[in-house]
């Protein structure tokens, strides 16, 4: 049978299986292969009728094989983020654009889909920095006290692997509660039996009906990303109509003439706040490559 990796934990890797918690022995053979079971991961799993899980709502499991990746994050390492929720505050914090979009573009390399969301909406209208995202990504302005907007983006990440990204403070925790309320099937199982008894906290998923939210402690902003500057234009999708029809084949939108880029952000096409944060990216990626 197939299931889904929720945590790794003290040499065991609990697997969601048909409404199951499989707690499964590590086997020395992925080691061999080099490979290493991520939390999110996809794995095959079969029963060990010879051992005894060491909590009773569980039953004792080795996993066999690991599933295809369609992604991994290192910082929390991470498998399959088939969908990534980047969270802002609409206040405290102050949302900024620029780590909003820095996340967006991680996000792209690594092909997971890319929601918005603003938070505490309760404090501060989230209208103008949603704005800048419409027509991009599916933005949903929410508050995680009021349970505004919380349906709606529900809705929006159920039946994906969904990790929330973004800046201390913001509400990922806050909002994971929101979602998965008080009673998660897998989330409640697996506080009471493991997080007790580990004061570290590794990274998690938890799964309740059709949802399937990664816990992911210090997910809070990413690296500026691992790509060539000269094709960051590429993972901003607003920039992708006008991409190849600059005058320069090689246009890198910066200071070139007869650049549609440029023309589009004077005509607002896309936003100045989105072509500030590809020109500041840009120059980041390419300082870097000095060193
Ligand atoms: N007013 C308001 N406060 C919130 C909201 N969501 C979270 N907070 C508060 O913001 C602070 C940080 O929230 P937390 O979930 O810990 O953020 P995290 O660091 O991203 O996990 C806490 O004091 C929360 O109570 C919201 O929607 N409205
Ligand atoms: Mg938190
Ligand atoms: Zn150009």
């Amino acid at each position: 049978m197939t299931g889904k990796l929720i945590k790794g934990i003290a040499g065991f890797y609990y697997v969601y299986s048909g409404g199951q918690v499989y707690e499964c022995k590590a086997r020395g053979k992925f080691r061999i292969k080099g490979q290493t079971p991520m939390v999110g991961d996809l794995v095959e799993l079969s029963l060990d009728p010879a051992s005894t899980a060491s909590d009773p709502s569980m039953l004792a499991g080795t996993v066999d094989a690991i599933l295809p990746r369609l992604n991994e994050y290192d910082r929390p390492p991470i498998a399959n983020v088939e969908l990534c929720v980047i969270v802002a505050a609409a206040k405290d914090p102050e949302p900024l654009t620029y780590v909003i979009d820095r996340m967006a573009v991680s996000a792209e390399l690594k092909d997971s889909e890319v929601i918005i969301c603003i938070n505490k909406e309760d404090l501060a209208s989230a209208e103008e920095i949603a704005k800048i995202y419409e027509g991009i990504y599916p933005v949903h302005c929410v508050s995680a006290v009021t349970g505004e907007g919380i349906e709606d983006l529900k809705a929006a990440i159920s039946g994906k692997q969904a990790a929330l990204a973004g800046p201390s403070g913001v509400g990922k925790s806050s909002l994971t509660n929101a979602i998965l309320g008080e009673n998660a099937e897998v989330g409640e199982i697996s506080k009471k039996t493991l997080r007790g008894k580990n004061t570290t906290r590794h990274s998690e998923l938890f799964a309740k009906g059709d949802i399937f939210l990664f816990d992911t402690p210090g997910f809070t902003s990413f690296e500026t990303p691992e790509l060539d500057e000269t094709e960051l234009a590429k993972y901003f999708p607003d920039f992708e109509a006008y991409l190849g029809k600059c005058r320069f084949d090689n246009c890198m939108h910066i200071n070139e003439p007869d650049c549609v880029i440029k023309d589009a952000v004077k005509e607002g096409k896309i936003k100045k706040s989105r072509y500030t944060s590809y020109k500041t990216m840009y120059k980041e990626l390419k300082e870097r490559k000095k060193y």
